[in-house]
């Protein structure tokens, strides 16, 4: 076997044998399913080391990386900024379990591209930061019903694993095992851009409403655009029935522009602003850091200072504060988004021209530098309409890419990313692959 500058053992078939071998200390061999490759079927990729817009598997394959570590990585792989302030802050100390500058810092910086909040709470996942922003909202309104909606991923608090049910009032019917209905039985879920089922549900249950939470850009059911009627409805409503809207902007935040797609959103509708926000992913560069930020008077009402109970002995860790420092401040650079989103652009409307070469239904979308794309001849507007999509064929396109060295999202319900780091070359590469790969498919 050789071995290869990352020192690993290397193998044609080394990913399997990792894939095989993890499985049996690992559930499913992955520590979060998705990584599993069960929806497209196949071995996951056991990746070594990554730089720039690049990842090399343990077999030494280098693949053009359109996940970027699920929207963190926007800087690229290994941005010498980065690495410089991660180095230096471990070795001024991993942890401390106290408060420190950095994390003011830190907050002051979210807080200055997040106009409607006034105090942000750092945490170490989107999945906490989530759950502990719904938590805020029902003990600010002391109300408990919750409304999110179908297609959209907020992580995995028990709360939140609900599927929609058959009718408006179906509450509670949990996605996941372990979770009892009592947990659930307070959750709605509607369906996405569904302005009459909105306005029916807040006639129903408005005055019950603690918050509704929502991807403003749906990045788990692919690329979902909130319409702005939609948008500006559902702010309407939260606004008439004191319920709080909360903007899950965990993939969106500082990944679709600057501001988020609440800096979109207050382009397109004049004084739109979220109640609470959720940030997580780009904020912490690729290490463990989430956030949650609102006005004073409700983040007032959390620990220590009033009686929402919330904490985590990770919470703002002077690694990944540094790290999501570094990042903020290379994104505030002039010019970042503009390039960004140009970059995406090309690869998107490159992406639709190959396949209309070749005749296949196909539709795309991006915003900033995240996007997504679908085997079907319309922009799907909510969840049912991602699944009616041809899905076989995503799969087929995805394993076809990941031979040819592209590495993108493994399920049909993913969002892709570019980073700073992506080349024009790395675009044209990723398109000549594309250009093969929908011959395969035709
Ligand atoms: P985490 O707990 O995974 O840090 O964040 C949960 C979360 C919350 N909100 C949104 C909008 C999210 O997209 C996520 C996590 N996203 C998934 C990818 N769709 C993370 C990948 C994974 O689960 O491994």
């Amino acid at each position: 076997m050789s071995t290869e500058a990352t020192g690993k053992e290397q193998g044609p078939d080394r990913n399997a044998q990792l894939f095989e071998r993890a499985q049996r200390s690992i559930p499913g061999g992955v520590n979060s399913p998705v990584r599993a490759f069960r929806a497209v079927g196949g071995t996951p990729r056991f990746i070594s080391k990554a730089q720039g817009a690049y990842l090399w598997d343990a077999e030494g394959q280098r693949y053009i990386d359109y996940i970027g570590s699920w929207g963190p990585m926007i800087l690229g792989h290994g941005h010498p900024a980065v690495l410089e302030a991660v180095h230096r802050a471990a070795d001024e100390g991993l942890s401390f379990g106290a408060p420190t500058e950095r994390e003011i810092e830190l907050a002051e910086e979210i807080l200055e591209l997040a106009p409607h909040a006034d105090q942000v709470r750092l945490v170490s996942s989107g999945t906490e930061a989530a759950m502990s922003a719904i938590r805020l909202a029902r003990g600010h309104t002391g109300r408990a019903k919750l409304v999110k909606f179908e297609g959209c991923y907020h992580g995995h608090a028990d709360a939140l694993l609900v599927k929609a049910g058959s009718g408006l009032a179906t509450f509670g019917h949990p996605t996941s095992a372990g979770v009892p209905a009592e947990v659930v039985q307070h959750t709605l879920v509607l369906t996405y851009n569904d302005v009459p089922q909105l306005e029916a549900a807040f006639a129903d249950f408005g005055a019950e409403i603690a918050c509704v939470m929502i991807e403003p850009i749906a990045g788990n059911m692919n690329f979902v655009r909130a319409s702005l009627p939609f948008m500006r409805r559902l702010r309407e409503l939260c606004t008439q029935h004191g319920a709080l809207l909360v903007f899950d902007e965990v993939m969106t935040g500082f990944r679709v522009g600057l501001g988020g797609a609440q800096g979109h959103y207050a382009r397109l509708i004049p004084g739109f602003k979220p109640d609470l926000s959720v940030f997580g992913k780009v904020i912490g560069g690729g290490m463990p850091l989430a956030a949650f930020a609102g006005p004073r008077e409700v983040m007032n009402k959390l620990a220590p200072l009033g009686p929402v109970y919330q904490a985590g002995t990770l919470s703002g860790n002077p690694v990944a504060t540094a790290c999501g420092l570094a990042t903020l401040r290379e994104i505030r650079k002039p010019g970042f988004y503009e390039a960004l989103a140009a970059r995406t652009r090309s690869l998107v409307e490159g992406l639709q021209s190959e396949a209309r070469a070749a005749g296949i239904p196909f539709s795309v979308d991006s915003e900033g530098g995240m996007f997504g794309f679908f085997f079907g001849p319309a922009l799907p507007q909510d969840y049912p309409s991602v699944l009616a999509t041809d899905g076989q064929r995503f799969n087929r396109f995805f394993h076809a890419m990941l031979e040819r060295g592209v590495y993108l999202a493994p399920a049909l319900y993913e969002a892709g990313f570019v980073s700073a780091a992506h080349t024009d070359a790395d675009i044209a590469a990723t398109l000549e692959a594309a250009r093969a790969a929908f011959r395969s498919l035709a």
